[in-house]
């Protein structure tokens, strides 16, 4: 029985196309810059909001219809979920797919129990990703839900509570071992603090930095080697997270020694909340080789939340492309949807919607930074910029020829230092106007 009787495979309809269950600009097999769109963008549709939310508001019940839910948190209801995500996956025709463990099966009245619930939906997803292609992205564990997080996990007060954490990653790193994910994910949940009178926060940055460390060794034990991905986000649920931005995590990484096994998952929203733009996040985490892959999703500028709405907006998903082509691309991370569906778009037919929007809108962000780049005159003239360094006193800094010294001694000589080239950023601006 199908969940979503009147739609069939979307299809690549091109530019012109008035439908709004099919894509104009997702074209998977065409080719970009010698790569597949499919494999620049390496789609993924995240669990927790396509299968899991139901519109719930902190002043409202659940308003979606989700007709093959019924509601209970049964290993039954939980498999046929999955049946129906694959089923949406095929249809849309995202290659990837993300989930948290107690977003897939319903945790039971002990660890062991939970773990036999989650064995037994893997077992299903396994089926379906073998059926239909669908490969998982990546993996996560939510260490944030059940009251016993409510200090934070691995940088809870409570011992415990980072012992029942590490149980918890151990189980969910072999599940996504098994389901061939290329990559794990941490997200720092409640690891912050709401008050710095009652939080020693070097005890609690020392328990994350070895709580990293051992879940690198289990990946080791157990063969997993996928990387592992930090999630940067500044605030929500907790005062301030630990890992507050793209500079904060990386370093937290070196502070602790884990820059050789860990990258950055880098999400829009979280991006706005910290302050950053996106743009900047990506560049940042490029430029230190820490570009892991992004949750694509947006927040509304007007609010001070993490809203996860599915992202439209050409300027930012070109300044994503921009920056995911400029580091080589996304691969083995992807594109995230880490987004969901307003509460007033309670139909099933809204998921498709939802991503085939987004969907879009990056398939059209990669091809107008793709002609961006083929044009060159933005790169060309970022390298005229800078061009006082390809030289004369420039090459010598950069070399590491020069010293104080030597630079006075030029300074005194010269007097004083000519005006640069304009910034033009208004030029620029205009500039990328024209690709749009
Ligand atoms: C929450 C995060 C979360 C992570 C996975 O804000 O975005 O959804 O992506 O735990
Ligand atoms: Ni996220
Ligand atoms: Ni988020």
């Amino acid at each position: 029985m199908a969940a979503f009787p009147e739609i069939g495979k979307i299809q690549y309809e091109g530019p012109t196309s008035k439908n709004p269950l099919a894509y104009r600009h997702y074209n998977a097999e065409e080719v970009i810059e010698g790569c597949t769109m499919k494999d620049h963008l390496r789609f993924s549709v995240a669990y927790w909001h396509t299968f899991r939310c139901g519109g719930a508001d902190p002043f409202g019940a659940p308003t979606a219809l989700r007709p093959w839910d019924d509601g209970s948190e049964s290993v039954e209801n939980a498999i046929r979920r999955v049946r129906v995500a694959f089923e949406f996956f095929e249809k849309l025709g995202n290659p990837f797919y993300a989930f948290h463990d107690r977003d897939i099966a319903p945790e039971g009245s002990s660890l062991a129990e939970t773990n036999r619930n989650l064995d037994a939906v893997v077992k299903i997803l396994r089926e379906e990703q073998d059926r239909t292609g669908v490969q998982l992205l990546w993996g996560t564990a939510n260490l944030f839900s059940n009251p016993r997080f409510m200090h934070g996990a691995s940088t809870s007060s409570n011992a415990d509570a980072f012992a029942f954490a590490a149980a918890q990653v151990k189980k969910c790193l072999e599940v996504t071992h098994e389901l061939g994910g290329s990559g794990y994910v941490f997200w720092g949940g409640r690891e912050g603090y709401q008050n710095l009178y009652n939080t020693d926060m070097k005890r609690e940055l020392d328990h994350m930095g070895r709580f990293m460390h051992l879940a690198v060794d289990h990946a080791k034990e157990i063969g997993f080697q996928g990387t592992f991905l930090i999630e940067p986000k500044p605030k929500e649920p907790t005062k301030h997270q630990y890992d507050s931005d793209a500079a904060a995590c990386i370093n937290f990484l070196r502070a602790y020694d884990l820059t050789d096994t860990f990258k950055l998952n880098l999400e829009t929203n979280h991006a706005t909340l910290a302050g950053h733009t996106m743009m900047h996040e990506m560049d940042y985490a490029g430029v230190q080789n820490m570009l892991g892959s992004v949750d694509a999703n947006t927040g509304d500028l007007l609010l001070g939340w993490d809203t996860d709405q599915f992202p439209t907006d050409l300027y930012l998903t070109t300044q994503v492309m921009l920056m995911a082509l400029k580091y080589g691309g996304l691969a083995p991370g992807g594109l995230n949807f880490d987004a969901k569906v307003r509460r007033e778009s309670f139909e099933p037919v809204d998921l498709f919607h939802a991503h085939i929007g987004g969907m879009d809108a990056f398939a059209r962000g990669l091809k107008i930074a793709s002609s961006i780049r083929a044009d060159g005159e933005l790169s060309e003239f970022v390298q005229q910029r800078y061009r006082t360094w390809e030289s004369g006193v420039g090459a010598e800094i950069e070399s590491g020829q020069a010293s104080f010294t030597s630079l006075e001694q030029y300074m005194l000589e010269k007097g004083d230092i000519a005006p640069n080239l304009s910034g033009r950023q208004e030029m620029l601006e205009h500039l990328i106007n024209r690709y749009l």
